[in-house]
Parts: structure tokens; C-alpha cells; sequence
């Protein structure tokens, strides 16, 4: 499975690593892709990660949902 977020306050590498760390320590996750420009969350993954689980890793990272 494949989901996106939109994630406004990405603005710079510090952001994509932090999101990286906090998505990736989800068990279930196989890929992410953060891009500064479009300020995308691109994961894809399988369970028992879920988009609900995804959503609040960026959440727990300190960033709010678009
Ligand atoms: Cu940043």
C-alpha cells in the first residue's frame, strides 16, 4: 500500500529527517519519500502499519496535517 500526507511545515532537510525517523520506526513501513518542495509525505508500506499509524508518527514528529 501507497499513501500520501500534505505536510505544510516541511521547509527543510531538519524536517525530512525528522519525519523520516519518527514514520520509519513504525513496524510495517518500507518506504518513505519527503519532498521540501511539494511538502509530501509519500509512504508505502504494509501492516501493521496503517495510514492512521503513519498520520500520527508526523503528528508525534511535531508537525500538523494539511
Ligand atoms: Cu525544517
Amino acid at each position: 500500500m501507497e499513501a500520501k500526507w500534505l505536510v505544510p511545515e516541511i521547509t527543510c532537510d531538519h524536517c525530512v529527517d525528522k519525519i523520516e525517523r519518527f514514520v520509519g520506526e513504525l513496524e510495517g513501513v518500507k518506504r518513505i519519500e519527503v519532498d521540501v518542495g511539494t511538502k509530501q509525505v509519500c509512504v508505502e508500506f504494509e501492516p501493521p502499519a496503517s495510514p492512521e499509524a503513519i498520520g500520527e508518527a508526523i503528528l508525534d514528529a511535531g508537525y500538523t496535517l494539511g
